[in-house]
């Protein structure tokens, strides 16, 4: 690791602690539930900013009876980690993505159908309708956890490489790119005969900067909170795939909450996310002018001949068989005809 970044690293961990430690100890004294948030995103995201002002004002609603405590960054572990852990109820509250849960809830993947939505008019129709209602009853009846109304924004994910720019499907042949823990993102890597390899996001900096893969994916917002322009010197606009952050609770430590408190959690989980949604958006369309400026060189692309090649491999089909029609039917509802 680089003194630079090895100093920012460190002031991000740095910021992680404080950021769980005033939140939580304001109310510590008299709270009667103590709720744990568990995230993977730098304290930097809007993510933990809007997790933080959403945490104080749950305490202050609650009049001090609950102390709802935010761990950003990985604190408590990877995405894996923490999956188990709010599946048990070691942990109460965990924000993931559709896609990595498709590893618990296979059906979960649907909102990232490469190429499907054509903008955020699309999406949020999708998500705050028939697409997010179906999702979340089939988490609510296959696992232990259910899922808050809003899901949070991720955004639009882009490609980075530390080698070539990506400018067509042929730039990711045999490219080592990382991808999330998923079946659905494997497969779609593999479906651009790219050699993708799962790793979790808290080891994706480390990772590229050590080689061991030379690409990754992600939204904008993410590259620049979490420096991976660091270690990555190209990147290329794909918008291959939208992506959120379902808001998820474990069903039983969050039913011994009496009804007025599941009120305010809920209340203030969902407004939050809608303002994360708006921070998300407005940090993303505005900071490939700023990556630009530490160096990123950026590329443009035909997102067409992306989605030709995932047809011709039979991307769209396989997994239409796999989410079902009726599932399919709800996604085409808001995205039009897919294949
Ligand atoms: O792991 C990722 O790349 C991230 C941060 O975007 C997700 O949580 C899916």
């Amino acid at each position: 690791m680089n003194t630079t970044s090895a100093i920012s690293r460190r002031n991000l961990l740095a910021g992680a602690s404080a950021l769980a430690l005033p939140v939580g100890s304001a109310w510590a004294q008299k709270a009667q539930f103590t709720l744990k948030y568990g995230n993977n995103l730098p304290v930097m995201h809007p993510m933990n900013a809007r997790a933080a002002e959403m945490a104080a004002k749950i305490n202050a609603e609650s009049k001090g009876r609950i102390d709802f405590q935010v761990y950003p960054n990985n604190q408590l572990g990877n995405d894996t980690d923490m999956l188990s852990q709010v599946r048990s109820g070691a942990l109460d509250f965990f924000t993931l993505s559709p896609l990595i849960l498709g590893t618990l809830v296979p059906a979960a993947q649907i909102s990232g159908v490469g190429f499907a939505f054509k903008d955020y008019n699309q999406i949020w129709a999708a998500m705050d309708g028939d697409l997010g209602a179906h999702v979340r009853k089939q988490i609510a009846a296959s696992s232990s956890l259910f899922a808050f109304e809003k899901i949070w924004d991720n955004g639009y994910r882009q490609m980075t490489s530390s080698t070539k720019p990506i400018t067509s499907p042929d730039d990711l042949k045999g490219l080592k790119i990382r991808t999330p823990p998923s079946p659905f993102w494997v497969s779609m890597f593999k479906a651009f005969e790219a050699s993708p390899a799962t790793i979790n996001f808290a080891e994706v900096y480390s990772s590229l900067q050590t080689r061991i893969v030379d690409a990754q994916e992600n939204p904008l917002a993410i590259i620049a909170t979490a420096k991976l322009n660091e270690v990555q010197k190209f990147c290329s606009i794909t918008n291959h795939m939208w992506d959120g952050f379902w808001f998820l609770g474990n069903k039983k430590s969050f039913e011994r909450l009496p009804a007025d408190l599941q009120e305010i959690v809920t209340r203030n989980i969902n407004a939050s996310g809608l303002k994360e949604r708006d921070d998300v958006k407005q940090l993303n369309d505005g900071l490939q002018a700023e990556l630009k400026g530490k160096g990123m060189i950026f590329n443009n692309t035909d997102a067409e001949v992306f989605r030709t090649k995932l047809r011709a491999a039979g991307f769209y089909a396989e997994w239409h068989k796999k989410f079902g029609d009726e599932s399919w039917a709800v996604l085409e509802k808001y995205t039009g005809k897919l294949l």
